[in-house]
């Protein structure tokens, strides 16, 4: 296991994008580390607005950032609203990671995605397979805003010395998830749609697609506890896959899906939505070998997500 090279106890942390589903799991799991978590809410803070960001981190002052605000939203919402995707994605990790170099941040994380790769990457997609080939049309807007993200960490790491970080997690699913037919991800859609159909009585469910692409993925507290770790154990201008290291296709995940929720009716498909990107299974060796690996089997992941899902009354 690496040293420890920053401590988080008895630092002020602060969770940017603390209400979603990402930042409530790193707040989470930050509750063992004897840290002071700072949180903003909108009303406190407008992360678009550069004088706003600026004066509250003036204000403030942590010394340590976890950057997981985010516009984030599945392949159709991606598809639709490029300029939200580009726009809000961008102007908010630049005025975070602006504000955290003028106050002196010690340490800060920022959070990307999968997307970032090559629809054709090498598959399992290494850390170096970065802008070495074309990406994904339907996210393409979003990848290149968290990819900006990550070529502006590695600058001010370059040229002021800040110890900024990125780690680019998988396909992410868990408590505080988003279930909006249209805006969300593929996981908790079809934990919805095969609940409704289940209560509903319906004969079929419907999937977007043919089914056919693979996708990796990690539960968030998994996706969390990698980011402490990585916060605390690592410092360097690469940035780091956090994944399972597994991947299904969207159909296998499908009929797990209806074998937890219990709904035995047909699977259909809308061959008028996107598949997308047809594979992007991550490395996760150099995470690995930095003392990390994930703890939560699929299965019982989607069981916790769908137990979720239930008592949020989304129901
Ligand atoms: O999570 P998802 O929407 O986005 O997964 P990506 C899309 C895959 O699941 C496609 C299929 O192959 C869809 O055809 N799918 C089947 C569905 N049924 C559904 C459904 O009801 N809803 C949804 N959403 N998909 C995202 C990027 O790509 O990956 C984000 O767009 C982010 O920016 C995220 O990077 C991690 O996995 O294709």
């Amino acid at each position: 296991m690496p040293e420890t090279i920053y401590n988080l106890s008895g630092k002020r942390v602060y969770v940017a994008g603390h209400r979603g589903m990402v930042g409530s799991a790193i707040v989470r799991r930050l509750a063992s580390e004897g840290c002071e978590i700072l949180t903003a809410n909108r009303s406190e803070v407008d992360l678009t607005r550069q004088s706003e960001v600026e004066s509250w981190m003036e204000k403030n002052r942590p010394d340590a950032v976890f950057l997981a605000a985010a516009k984030v939203g599945g392949i159709l919402a991606n598809d639709t609203y490029p300029a939200d995707f580009l726009y809000d994605n961008l102007i908010l990790e630049a005025n975070i990671i602006h504000a955290a170099h003028k106050v002196g941040v010690e340490k800060l994380l920022f959070l990307g995605s999968s997307c970032i790769y090559p629809k054709f990457a090498d598959q399992p997609i290494v850390e170096e397979a970065l802008l070495t080939g074309p990406l994904e049309p339907t996210n393409e807007w979003y990848a290149i805003a968290k990819i900006a993200g990550i070529k502006l960490c590695q600058a001010y790491r370059k040229q002021h010395g800040n110890d900024f970080i990125s780690a680019m997690p998988t396909n992410l699913y868990g408590p505080g998830d988003n279930f909006d037919l249209k805006s969300s991800h593929v996981m908790p859609a079809l934990i919805r749609k095969a609940h409704e159909a289940k209560v509903g009585h319906l004969a079929e469910i419907t999937i977007w697609g043919t089914g056919t692409p693979r996708r990796e993925f990690l539960h968030v507290d998994d996706c969390a506890d990698a980011c402490v770790h990585l916060m605390k154990v690592y410092s360097g201008d690469t940035h780091n896959n956090v994944g399972s290291g597994e991947d299904i296709t969207i159909l296998e995940l499908t009929q797990l899906i209806c074998e937890i929720v219990g709904f035995e009716g047909k699977i259909g498909h809308d061959l008028s939505k996107p598949d997308g990107t047809p594979r992007k299974l991550m490395s996760i060796k150099k995470l690995q070998a930095l003392g990390w690996s994930p703890k939560i089997e699929l299965a019982e992941g989607v069981a916790h997500a769908y137990q979720s899902f239930l008592s949020d009354e989304n129901a």
